[in-house]
């Protein structure tokens, strides 16, 4: 069965599923398309009109954690725990992330000292959280890496690529967390799920805001 990714080039829910696939080395054709005039055929196939979705043939599966889960079926060796109960936590580990990737907004475009402290203070205690896990295991659920990790991955790969344009260690008190970012900022696939210019991109588009990490 065929498999087309549809995304928008820095999305990091898309960055998700590309890293996965492209760790899990499935073969997949992707399509991008400009969220800010979203094509008809994309309108009538994305339930929430959001990216990414992915086209199995003709079916269209939307969410990027249920479409890892979905891709993860389609690996010869699975990321997943066999037990349902690991199953599920680990499902819930990676639905923690989603919890960060919102944070980020506010975080990258506070305008004033204010409004910046407060949501750089949520992004910490979500981070306290991700150290406290770390000191258990090395990967985000377990000694191996799994499925979870890949919905971190756009994390470090984002926080990366914008760390030339301040001062600020966003990690600093969180050495455990900084480790793990290495580790999946090392994948191949997490590498290669970035588009050509990728860094580029999204430092332009921090610029654009002027927001108050910039100017520290
Ligand atoms: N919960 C969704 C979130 C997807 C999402 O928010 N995608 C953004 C782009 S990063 C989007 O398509 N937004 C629609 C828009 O901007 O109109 C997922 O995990 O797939």
């Amino acid at each position: 069965m065929s498999l087309t990714l549809v995304s928008f080039n820095i999305c990091p829910y898309v960055l998700r599923v590309v890293a996965a696939l492209n760790h899990l080395k499935i073969p997949y054709e992707i399509k991008y398309i400009d969220l800010e005039n979203k094509p008809d055929w994309f309108v009538k196939a994305s339930p929430l009109e959001k990216v990414p979705i992915l086209f199995v043939g003709e079916t269209v599966i939307f969410e990027s954690l249920v479409i890892l889960d979905y891709i993860n079926t389609l690996a010869p060796q699975s990321l997943l725990p066999a037990d349902n109960l690991q199953k599920a936590l680990n499902r819930a580990r990676a639905e923690f992330s989603g919890e960060i990737i919102g944070t980020f907004w506010s975080v990258f475009s506070s305008k004033t000292e204010e409004q910046f402290k407060s949501s750089f203070g949520d992004l910490k205690w979500y981070f306290e959280k991700l150290e406290a896990w770390l000191s258990q295991t090395k990967f985000i659920y377990s000694n191996e890496l799994t499925l979870a990790d890949f919905a971190y991955a756009p994390i470090f790969t984002l926080l990366e690529a914008i760390k030339p344009l301040f001062k600020l260690d966003v990690y600093e008190g969180f050495p455990r967390l900084q480790e793990y970012s290495k580790q999946i900022l090392s994948l191949p696939g997490v590498q290669s799920s970035k588009v050509e210019n990728y860094d580029q991109i999204l430092q332009e588009r921090l610029k654009k805001g002027d927001p108050y990490i910039l100017k520290q």
